[in-house]
């Protein structure tokens, strides 16, 4: 079994003081209308970490009241791109300033490593901010070649008021995913954060306020998804709903979006990511390329060797950091959407790659976010812990076999051993499982290989780890699946635009294509001058 450093106490604990627990409606820290506050919980302990406004319906109404006025009427869409890209880089270094408690915010709240939430979660936030704000002064349309004797071009136009509605496993880099490109395309919005993570978006909230962005422009209402969650998506006023969780809460905004004003909804669901290692693969590299797919968000590679930095490419959303994230950014428990927890190998490596992936995972240090020794943290709470728990527990039933974890560890809190099962097609090899679980099975031809990899309902993400260009170049192209990593795993990056195919969503975070999603084109044509119309 992993190793728990629960025990081992030589590391700090930074101090942190939660200074933001209200709604932030209109450039102030409000009480909810109804007086509620609901507890956010700190996934080490499972005890209460702080007591956070609750909002509701009368507050998300309040909260687009506000941004409503801050579009028809405030200065933001206005404004000149250029001038907005200044408000957003003065954001970004805001919250570069406050790296340590920032990230230090996300670990009590999510559990997160401490060590990645400074590399990677919060640097790669202020690098969104500042890859979007150099996009602000570059929004424009087209000059079209009219078939009739006319001149005609588009305008780009914010789409206007949007609701965000983000998870608990990325605080803040979902955070940024949807407030950045939004607030570079001119738009004003109501953010509401996960009820397990509320802190990190109410500190940003503050930062917004401070760096310039007018009242109104960035709401942040913490709340639960059926009351304020809800009147987001079938809210009247809202011009745009942009989601990230699961499937079927996607489905329910959707079908919210359809039955009120027909808002156009963007979805970033759930996954179930393939990564296909072939024969020829280097085994060391694919293994810790692996573990690193499956477990990422609260495991730590630091210590794996195998795996050239070069190679492990990883969040590139914090450019800035590349060398230690290329090799840091594993650092999850598997709580994350591109999770490759389906992982196929060729037949000739199998048995070999068993051995190596179970060692690797019985390395793995169990324990404290905050410990710079840990690999792996808690599970997020005790929903998505018992959910783990379950599906490890059906994974044995229908026969799999259980090749290392499979227990809780740790004497509190929601820790959960890495653990690794080989098995043919069963439901643990089919369903979002967003825990530190592993599913091995063996594959002989490359055929086999796509047809595997694509008979899922999602179609998020890929990895492919081979050295023949022509395998490669032909899985790439047959997956059905938003991204494909190429000897690498999470290949994310400011420019690369990231979302999903089938039941995994549409619409896209990132890149330029994130910008077009909170754009209007209009078509402006006039006859010139003294030609017959
Ligand atoms: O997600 P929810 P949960 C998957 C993962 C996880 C499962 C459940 O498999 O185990 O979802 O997690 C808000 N109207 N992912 O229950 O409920 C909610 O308050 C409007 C994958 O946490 O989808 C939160 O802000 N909003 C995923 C957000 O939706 C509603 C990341 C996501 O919560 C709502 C997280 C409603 N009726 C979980 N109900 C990914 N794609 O990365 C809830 N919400």
């Amino acid at each position: 079994a992993a190793a728990v450093a629960n025990g081992d106490k030589g590391f700090e604990v930074p101090k942190l003081e939660i200074k933001f627990t209200k709604l932030f409606i209109n450039g102030r820290f409000v009480d909810a209308v109804s007086g509620k506050t609901f507890e956010t919980r700190d996934p080490r302990t499972g005890e209460v970490t702080a007591r956070i406004a609750e909002g509701d319906k009368a507050d998300v109404d309040l909260a687009v009241k506000a941004a409503r006025e801050a579009f028809d009427h405030g200065p933001w869409p206005r404004m000149s791109g250029f001038q907005r890209g200044r408000i957003l880089h003065k954001f970004a270094d805001l919250v570069e300033q406050h790296t340590e408690e920032l990230a230090a915010l996300d670990t009590v709240d999510a559990g997160k490593l401490f060590a990645m939430g400074k590399a990677i979660d919060i640097p790669g936030g202020a690098n969104l901010l500042r890859y979007y704000a150099g996009a602000a002064d570059k929004i424009h349309g087209e000059t079209l070649k009219m078939a009739r004797p006319c001149h005609g071009y588009t305008l780009k136009e914010p789409v206007g008021v949007v609701g965000h509605i983000v998870p608990w496993n990325y605080p803040t880099t979902m955070f940024f995913f949807k407030v950045s490109p939004a607030l570079a395309a001119g738009c004003t919005m109501v953010v509401k954060p996960a009820e397990q993570t509320p802190l990190s978006a109410l500190f940003y909230a503050h930062l917004a306020k401070e760096a310039g962005v007018p009242d109104g422009v960035l709401n942040v209402v913490p709340g639960f998804g059926p009351t304020a969650g809800a009147a987001i998506s079938s809210h009247m006023d809202i011009d745009k709903v942009s989601f990230t969780g699961s499937t079927e809460v996607g489905r329910l905004v959707m079908e919210a979006a359809a039955k009120s004003n027909l808002k156009p909804v963007s979805l970033e669901l759930g996954g179930k990511s393939p990564v296909i290692v072939f024969d020829d693969a280097d085994l060391d590299m694919a293994v810790s390329l692996v573990h690193m797919a499956t477990y990422t968000n609260k495991v730590d590679l630091s210590d794996y060797p195998a795996v050239p930095s070069e190679i492990m490419c990883t969040s590139t959303i914090c450019s800035k950091f590349s060398s230690i994230l290329h090799i840091n950014s594993a650092i999850l428990q598997g709580e994350i959407c591109v999770a490759g927890s389906r992982i196929y190998v060729q037949e000739g490596i199998y048995d070999a790659f068993v051995k190596k992936a179970s060692e690797m995972a019985k390395k793995s240090v169990v324990g404290d976010p905050f410990n710079p020794r840990v690999h792996q943290g808690p599970q997020i709470d005790k929903d998505q812990y018992e959910k783990v728990l379950k599906y490890i527990d059906i994974g044995t039933r229908e026969g799999a076999t259980l090749v290392t974890g499979g227990k809780p560890c740790g004497e509190n809190g929601y820790y959960i051993e890495p653990t690794i099962f080989t098995n043919e097609e069963m439901s643990i090899a089919q369903e979002e499982i967003f825990g530190p679980v592993m599913a091995l099975m063996k594959f002989k031809t490359v055929e086999e290989a796509i047809q595997k990899a694509n008979s899922t309902r999602y179609g998020l993400a890929a990895g492919i780890v081979t050295k023949n260009i022509d395998i490669a170049n032909t899985v790439s192209r047959s997956i059905r699946a938003g991204a494909i990593w190429i000897n690498c795993y999470l290949g994310f990056d400011p420019d690369a635009p990231f979302g999903g195919y089938k039941m995994s969503g549409f619409g896209k975070d990132m890149g330029m294509d994130a910008l077009e999603k909170y754009l209007h084109t209009k078509a402006v044509v006039t006859p010139l001058y003294n030609t017959p119309w």
